[in-house]
């Protein structure tokens, strides 16, 4: 990588999480664009929602006014074993993004989970989730790549509301939670994807214990990030 390149590597790794003041070696500046701010509070779905595996009995605008409700069920993408129940998934006209949700679930068997992700396809997305896994409450941030799942977990506190936070900035994706919506804490590891579009998406599973428990998603926020020239 030639130098210069490299410059704007490790500067783009700097201020990935801290979005404003960064600037770059070509004297451009990360700010904020358009926003996506969706809070659930309507009756009936937008249409720019699309629904994978779709089964009405299992989600709902008005159990919880307010909240996109999805009721976890056996469902799953996890390399070949494909059931997306009751995927959300929208697109988005942003290139570079910030992507935040607040969720509120509490998985109490192994696997049970709800969380975010950006999408191309069953066998091809960045999964960020909140998750009960090896007896343990925990943060999963994933990647499948060709079938090929990647994730780290880390345990956390046994918190019911989460904040899951995905930033997509010249196609390297970096995960972050937040107990509070204010201090953020990077998990797993950055990855590089091409996607065809850029579509984002909302999901609630419970693959192993098959259980139905309820998770409540209140809002989506989604942020342009764009490069601008500095003064
Ligand atoms: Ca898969």
């Amino acid at each position: 990588m030639r130098r210069s390149a490299m410059f704007i590597f490790i500067s783009l790794l700097l201020c990935i999480a801290i979005l404003q003041g960064c600037t770059d070696s070509t004297n451009k500046e990360l700010v904020t664009g358009d926003v996506i701010f969706e809070d659930f509070d309507y009756t009936t779905l937008p249409s720019h929602w699309t629904i994978t595996n779709r089964n009405d009995i299992f989600w709902s605008l008005t159990t919880n006014p307010g909240f996109l409700t999805i009721i976890t069920q056996p469902a799953d993408v996890h390399e070949t074993a494909n059931n997306p129940v009751n995927f959300f998934l929208r697109e988005i006209p942003y290139e570079n993004y910030q992507f935040t949700a607040r969720i509120e679930i509490f998985p109490e068997r192994d696997f049970e989970q709800a969380g975010i992700l950006i999408w191309e396809n069953e066998d091809n997305y960045i999964r960020l989730g909140r998750v009960h896994a090896f007896d343990a409450q925990a943060i999963e941030a994933a990647v499948e790549v060709a079938t090929a799942y990647t994730t780290v977990i880390e345990n956390i506190d046994p918190i019911t509301e989460v904040y899951l936070r995905l930033i997509n900035l010249n196609n390297q994706v970096s995960y972050y939670y937040s107990a509070d919506g204010e201090e953020w804490i990077e998990v797993g590891n950055r990855t590089w994807v091409n996607y065809s579009k850029p579509i984002i998406g909302l999901y609630a599973i419970s693959p192993v214990s098959d259980r139905a428990i309820e998770a409540k998603f209140d809002y989506i926020q989604v942020e342009e990030l764009k490069w601008e020239a500095v003064e």
